[in-house]
């Protein structure tokens, strides 16, 4: 997919669309870290570091913005983020830590994976050495949930389940209202959705979900994103 010139104003302006979400969504990432570090004493210096690794990760993304001319704009990201963000937060008053591993260690995760994977071939050359290093950072966030949720795996397997149906729809909804301004940047979006449940598999297997169930969940789960 061909994007438009890093300096011209569709890009620009397409960037500072994308780049608000993706600022925003590792300000939110940082916020579920630290929740998290409250909900595992036993983990508290792991999660607090994976939060500030998450902070550094928005202030690294603001500078790509910078470069580029272009200011992050978070209005639509607040807005798009807030129904995922409100998933953990209904998760954690219930006590439901199951949960709110999921939505942040894994289907977060994910989303970030995919979604820097796509972006790393096609972004500028400033942008692109940053990307490069936070997409080995979010692999090691979706590794903590991975190791958390294993070896408990018949005990939460339900609720992992539950949750996924939930939030899953979310994640990919917000896409939708990104679809041109991804493309604009050079990312194909449905791609981006295949790569999403790819490693969504990959992650539901990692932690003992047997290889057709996981590949019939994320499949029913993503059919409306990818038709
Ligand atoms: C987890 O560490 C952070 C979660 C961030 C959410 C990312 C949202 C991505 C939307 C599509 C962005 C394409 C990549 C462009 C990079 C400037
Ligand atoms: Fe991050
Ligand atoms: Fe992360």
């Amino acid at each position: 997919m061909s994007a438009a010139p890093y300096d011209s104003p569709a890009y620009r302006e397409a960037y500072s669309r994308i780049n608000g979400m993706v600022v925003v969504g590792e300000g939110l990432a940082d916020r579920h870290f630290r929740r998290l570090a409250q909900l595992l004493p036993h983990d508290r210096e792991e999660l607090l570091r994976l939060g500030a690794m998450e902070a550094r990760h928005a202030r690294d993304f603001v500078g790509c913005g910078r470069n580029l001319g272009a200011k992050a704009d978070s209005s639509l990201a607040h807005r798009l983020l807030a129904p995922l963000h409100q998933q953990f937060q209904e998760a954690e008053a219930r006590g439901d830590l199951v949960s709110c591993l999921v939505i942040q260690c894994l289907i977060i995760e994910c989303f970030a994976v995919a979604a820097y994977r796509l972006y790393l071939p096609v972004a500028d050359p400033y942008a692109k050495p940053i990307t490069a290093a936070v997409m080995a950072d979010e692999q090691e966030h979706l590794n903590y949930g991975e190791q958390w949720l294993r070896p408990r795996f018949t005990a939460v397997a339900d609720q992992v389940e539950a949750c996924a149906q939930r939030a899953v729809p979310v994640a990919l909804g917000m896409l939708e209202q990104l679809r041109g301004d991804l493309a604009t940047i050079g990312i194909d979006p449905t791609e981006l959705v295949a790569e999403f449940v790819v490693l969504f598999q990959e992650s539901l297997q990692a932690i003992g979900t047997d290889e057709r169930a996981a590949r019939r969940l994320v499949n029913r789960l993503a059919a409306r994103a990818l038709a």
